[in-house]
Order: structure tokens, then C-alpha cells, then sequence
């Protein structure tokens, strides 16, 4: 995916990030989000390198999307100095993998992370959290992700949000044309 700045119209874009983990799923979502749905795109996806910022324009809407790729290097980098990503940003949306239940503490500690910047800055946004790669079979393939386990999660997410932030839970996938149900 290269980057796009066609800032040739005075209209504003409105800035959103995306994070979470390595693998979690966010470049799948940003080609799902921006229509580019073909089986090839999601299979030649790499893992991201650093920020990747991707320009998009709905019918009423224009977005700068910052995709940040999750490897633990850059996540370090990102919460070493996250003014620039933050600045402007109207939305964050935050990816957990379902999936990768082993890996649930250090999302939600990076989750933490971001959290404790935006307080500091006392910044007006909204974060949406998608619990990503919930396919249609997935409590068939995962026996062990019970709805109780499900729910543990969403609990420990909703813990750590401060009072005052605006925040929705989704569950996510991409094998059904971007499945997205509010569960919060
Ligand atoms: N089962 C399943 N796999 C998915 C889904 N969405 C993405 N994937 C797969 O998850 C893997 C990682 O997807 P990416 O979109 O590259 O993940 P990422 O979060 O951008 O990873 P980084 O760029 O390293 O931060 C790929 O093999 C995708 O095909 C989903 O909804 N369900
Ligand atoms: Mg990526």
C-alpha cells in the first residue's frame, strides 16, 4: 500500500489511527475500510513498517488513516513520542486478535499505553476497539474461547478506558465482507 497525499481540495481530513499488535489484523481492516477487497490485496499484505499513512475519501468524507504497524520495535518508538500521531487525531481504533488469546495481556498493556498518552493530553476523541478475526467458525476452531473468555476480555477493555472517553466494542472479521457488530 503506498502513500497517498492528494491534500489538492481544501476540505479537511479527519485523522484517524490504528493500532494494536503485530498481526492483529489492521491493514486487512484499512483494505476492508477502503473497499479494496480482493483476494489478492489481502494476501500480498507484509507486515507493516512503521507508520503508513493511506488517504481516503468517502462519498462525504475525507480521512487520512494511520496504519501503525505493530512490531514491537515500532510500538516503542510510537510511545516514546506520540505527539505527532495523536496530533490532530479525531479517532483511534484499536485491534485485539480474538485469536491470539496468549497475547491478550500484552495487547491490552499496549492499549494501556496509548490510553495514558491521550490522558496526559487531555484530547478529544473517540476509540472504537474491534475484537478482529471473529470468523463465522470461530469458536469451532478456537474450543478453548468461550463466551465467558470473550467477555473477560471485554470487561478488562472496558476497565481501562477513563471516564469520559467515548469508546464502542466491535467484533471484526474479514471473511464476511467486514463483518462489524457493536457489542458495546
Ligand atoms: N482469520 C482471520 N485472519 C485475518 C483476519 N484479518 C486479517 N487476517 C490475517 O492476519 C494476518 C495479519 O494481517 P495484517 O493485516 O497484515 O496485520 P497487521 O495488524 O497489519 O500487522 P502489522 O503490520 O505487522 O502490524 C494476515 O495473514 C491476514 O490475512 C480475519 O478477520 N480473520
Ligand atoms: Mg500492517
Amino acid at each position: 500500500m503506498s502513500n497517498l497525499t492528494s491534500k489538492n481540495n481544501s476540505e479537511p481530513y479527519k485523522k484517524i489511527i490504528i493500532a494494536g499488535l503485530d498481526n492483529s489484523g489492521k491493514s486487512s481492516i484499512i483494505l476492508s475500510i477502503i473497499g479494496k477487497m480482493n483476494l489478492l490485496n489481502y494476501l500480498s499484505l507484509t507486515p507493516t513498517i512503521g507508520p503508513n499513512i493511506i488517504d481516503f475519501e468517502s462519498v462525504d468524507s475525507k480521512f487520512n488513516i494511520w496504519d501503525l504497524g505493530g512490531q514491537e520495535n515500532y510500538r516503542e518508538e510510537y510511545l516514546e513520542n506520540f505527539e505527532p500521531y495523536i496530533t490532530g487525531c479525531s479517532k483511534i481504533i484499536f485491534v485485539i486478535d480474538i485469536q491470539d488469546i496468549q497475547r491478550y495481556d500484552l495487547a491490552l498493556k499496549y492499549l494501556e499505553n496509548i490510553l495514558k498518552k491521550i490522558q496526559q493530553k487531555n484530547l478529544d476523541l473517540d476509540i472504537s476497539i474491534f475484537l478482529h478475526k471473529y470468523d463465522p467458525d470461530l469458536k469451532e476452531i478456537h474450543t478453548d474461547l468461550t463466551e465467558d473468555s470473550i467477555q473477560e476480555l471485554i470487561q478488562k477493555v472496558k476497565k481501562l478506558i477513563p471516564e469520559g472517553i467515548f469508546f464502542e466494542i466491535y467484533k471484526t472479521t474479514i471473511y464476511t465482507i467486514f463483518d462489524k457488530i457493536l457489542v458495546y
